[in-house]
């Protein structure tokens, strides 16, 4: 946990039912449970329903995993690269989601889908929303791994003015309530090196994407 100069943790209040817990998944092995989750499901460039290749790589653990294809935005049971089940999700990352979304002010956050982005240099994640859950009354909890990236943060209209924040190693940010439906983005990664993913930016997103 990162503490500032008297002890204190910090929690940046973002916004009505968004914080961020800088260092908050600092000193746990997350990455090398990425890396055996995608020992067995790839990280992959899906496409867009218009058929362009998503730059951002990805995957997914647990009873559901976020997917695009020509046929849209969806959550799956089975991998389709793979045909087989997502990897579980690990007891650790489960932890982790319900600490941080309690921490927060949410409780019994019970993740049923952890969609796992990889981004190299160059790559963006452009302003969208996330509503592909077959409800938002749950948070989301993203986790941050590697190298730094800007996260812009808007309003529930996508013409809101959008607020940036850098988000580094171990950042969790925990969306909720009034939140949970605000625009949202990451700007082009920068080159860098970071001892625990490389040349590379991991992003954990937890979600409840299933019907509770
Ligand atoms: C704000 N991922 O996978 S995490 C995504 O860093 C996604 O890979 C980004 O946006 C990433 O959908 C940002 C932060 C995040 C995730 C979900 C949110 C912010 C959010 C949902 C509502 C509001
Ligand atoms: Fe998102």
């Amino acid at each position: 946990m990162e503490t500032d100069l008297f002890g204190n943790r910090r929690d940046e209040p973002l916004a009505d039912g968004a914080m961020i817990l800088r260092g908050f998944a600092l000193d746990r092995d997350l990455v090398g449970l990425v890396a055996a989750i995608a020992h067995a499901a790839p990280f992959r460039q899906m496409l867009t329903p218009g058929g362009k290749k998503i730059g951002v790589e990805m995957t997914n653990c647990g009873p559901l995993g976020w997917i695009s294809d020509r046929r849209g935005y969806r959550y799956e049971t089975l991998d389709p690269l793979t045909g087989k089940a997502w990897p579980a999700m690990p007891q650790a990352f489960l932890a982790l989601a319900r600490q941080a979304a309690g921490h927060a002010g949410f409780a019994d956050f019970t993740p049923d889908a952890c969609l796992i982005n990889r981004y190299a240099p160059g790559v963006k994640m452009g302003l969208h929303q996330d509503r592909d859950e077959a409800g938002f009354d749950a948070p989301i909890v993203s986790v941050s791994l590697g190298l730094p990236a800007v996260f812009q943060f808007g309003g529930l209209d996508r013409k809101d003015a959008v607020r940036r924040h850098e988000l580094r190693h171990g950042d969790v940010v925990v969306w909720g309530g009034p939140a949970r439906l605000a625009w949202h983005g990451i700007l082009t990664l920068k080159p860098g090196a970071h001892p625990a993913t490389g040349q590379t930016r991991i992003n954990l997103t937890f979600r409840q994407a299933g019907q509770r």
